[in-house]
């Protein structure tokens, strides 16, 4: 079966590589579709931009897909850069830019607690679509520590750890972080989906018929029922159910 998951961030399609390798799925990536356009992230939550991403894909390619929203929330900003993490310091995204601003609108605050989120979204290819997501709480330092990883990675510590997550192995902040968490979350809650389903069979479509885009372009309806396991250590919602 054929996935795709709806990122051309090449750092973020690694670690989804290495935490879907037990899946019984193809990956694909939106760079194997450089026909689609880029989608805008205009949602003003992590959920909505993660199921506009995994929808627009399915519906172009005609396979599931799965997308990722994620970004930093930081307390004593009031939860900034959140949803425009990627583009804190403005266009186009730039992770030492990005660091710096952190860095700077954060100098002499004592209160520094910060948590990652991700919020990961699979759609049929109808376009029904369904959440889940994973947190992982921290500080940000005082400097930038460490070459691994990307993006926020060497401002960030995660909780129990000394060291950022550019400076820890990429399996242990795969195992701990927001991203490996929700996914801990999305196999738990999807995996009878993939292990059951031939490759590019459209799902239940006499029980959930397409319903028609509305709205931001897309009326997604839960695929939960289908599935058995419940979630366990992690937040999960249904959309629209
Ligand atoms: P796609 O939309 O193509 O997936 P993107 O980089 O634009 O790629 P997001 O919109 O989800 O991804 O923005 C996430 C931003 O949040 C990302 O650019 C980083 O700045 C930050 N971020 C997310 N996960 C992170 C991680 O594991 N480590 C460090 N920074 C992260």
């Amino acid at each position: 079966m054929k996935l795709v998951v709806a990122t051309r961030n090449k750092h973020k399609m690694e670690e989804l590589h290495a935490l879907l390798a037990s899946w019984p799925v193809e990956l694909l990536s939106a760079l194997d579709f450089p026909e689609i356009p880029e989608v805008e992230e205009d949602g003003a939550t992590f959920e909505a931009n993660a199921i506009k991403k995994a929808v627009t894909f399915a519906r172009a390619t005609g396979c599931w897909a799965l997308a990722d929203d994620s970004g930093l929330e930081v307390a004593a900003l009031n939860n900034a850069p959140g949803v425009y993490s990627a583009r804190y310091a403005g266009e186009p995204a730039n992770y030492p830019a990005n660091n710096a601003k952190l860095l700077r609108e954060l100098s002499g605050k004592t209160d520094r607690r910060a948590c990652f989120r991700c919020v990961i979204a699979l759609s049929d290819p109808q376009g029904h679509a369904e959440i889940v997501e994973g947190r992982c709480a921290g500080h940000i330092i005082t400097a930038l520590r460490g070459t691994s990883g990307f993006g926020y990675d060497p401002l960030f510590v995660p909780d129990g750890q000394t060291q950022t997550f550019a400076e820890l192995p990429a399996d242990v902040k795969n195992a701990i972080s927001h991203r490996g968490r929700a996914l801990q979350a999305a196999h738990d809650r999807w995996q009878e989906l993939f292990m059951t389903r031939g490759a590019g069979s459209p799902a239940h479509k006499e029980e959930n018929p397409a319903t028609p885009s509305r709205g931001r372009g897309f009326q997604p309806r839960g695929i939960a029922a289908r599935f058995k396991s419940p979630m366990k250590n992690n937040r999960q919602r249904t959309t629209n159910n």
